[in-house]
């Protein structure tokens, strides 16, 4: 397997867990995963010279967690995994080489004309990632959709959902919230980048969606809120969701925006900017240290 970035150390790693059993996979394991994860997401950001490494980097810890914890991805009763807010698919697609999905070597064609990698994913070019976003707000209803169809044809197969913050202005979100508290399902597993920032700045002075919570309770479902970054507090989130108690659950995680690379922590400015050749080697080194 070619890195694009990365030593020969931490090629003989990710192979030795690659190989272990789910079970087998330890916190250790899951943070160096995560970490792999991150300098994918700052490479081929910077090699595309575009893209959104905040939300991204902010989401490495849960992938890691999902793709390595959780999801099955072999079978018509595979778990379903999709992405409502789009523009964050490089961890996607991150999460997706490191697990062996695609070859880390193809990161390097992210939003080039052609490749299976768009800047917002598209299962035209790339049928794994099972739903086509980039506009915001569409999600939940897609999930919701396919979820009640599964259902219909009695597959066991489970649907993850990323969803954001921000989109939650999106009035689709909604009606979809309310349809799927309607028809119970609890074949969703919907989980939101709770960050409180957006293209513009903070979610709360854009347009405020708090108590979010409290709404999605208000339609009838159950909620969780979990912290995004400490694997423990993943891990009992996406357990209590894979519990059928009789209606949908969220699970609202907290993370922080540009997580692991401090000058991008926090800061909307990293929402949709590349890194320039300096900020990349910065980040990098942090992120070896
Ligand atoms: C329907 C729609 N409206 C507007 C946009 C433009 N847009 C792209 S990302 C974004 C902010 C979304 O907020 P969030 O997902 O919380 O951002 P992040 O946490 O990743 O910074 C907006 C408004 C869009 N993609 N789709």
């Amino acid at each position: 397997m070619e890195f694009i970035v990365g030593d020969a150390k931490e090629k003989q790693r990710l192979n030795q867990i690659v190989t272990k059993k789910t079970a087998d996979v330890s916190e250790d394991d899951l943070r160096f995963i995560a970490n792999r994860i991150r300098k994918n997401i700052v490479e081929m950001i910077f090699q595309a010279n575009s893209g959104h490494p905040g939300g991204p980097l902010g989401l490495a810890d849960i992938y890691a967690y999902l793709y390595f914890k959780i999801l099955k991805l072999e079978g018509t009763q595979r778990d379903r995994l999709l992405i409502s807010n789009g523009h964050v698919c490089a961890v996607r697609y991150a999460s997706m080489a490191v697990r062996g999905q695609i070859e880390e070597s193809e990161l390097k064609t992210f939003r080039r004309l052609g490749s299976r990698l768009q800047g917002h994913p598209s299962t035209k070019y790339l049928p794994e990632v099972e739903n086509s976003s980039g506009s915001l707000g569409q999600g939940l209803a897609n999930a919701s959709g396919l979820a009640l169809g599964l259902r219909f044809q009695k597959n066991p197969a489970r649907v993850f959902l990323g969803m954001s913050d921000g989109e939650c202005q999106e009035g689709m979100t909604w009606e979809a919230a309310m349809a799927a508290a309607h028809n119970k399902l609890t074949n969703i597993h919907p989980f939101l980048d709770f960050n409180n920032i957006q293209i513009d700045g903070k979610v709360e002075n854009v347009m405020g969606v708090e108590p979010l919570d409290k709404k999605f309770e208000s339609f009838g479902w159950k909620v969780r809120v979990a912290d995004g970054h400490d694997f423990g507090a993943i891990e009992s989130a996406f357990t209590w969701s894979l519990q059928d108690e009789g209606a949908p659950k969220m699970i609202l995680f907290k993370t922080t925006l540009g997580k692991g690379v401090s000058f991008m922590e926090h800061n909307p400015d990293w929402h949709g900017t590349p890194p320039a050749q300096k900020d990349r080697d910065a980040a990098l080194e942090e992120l070896s240290a």
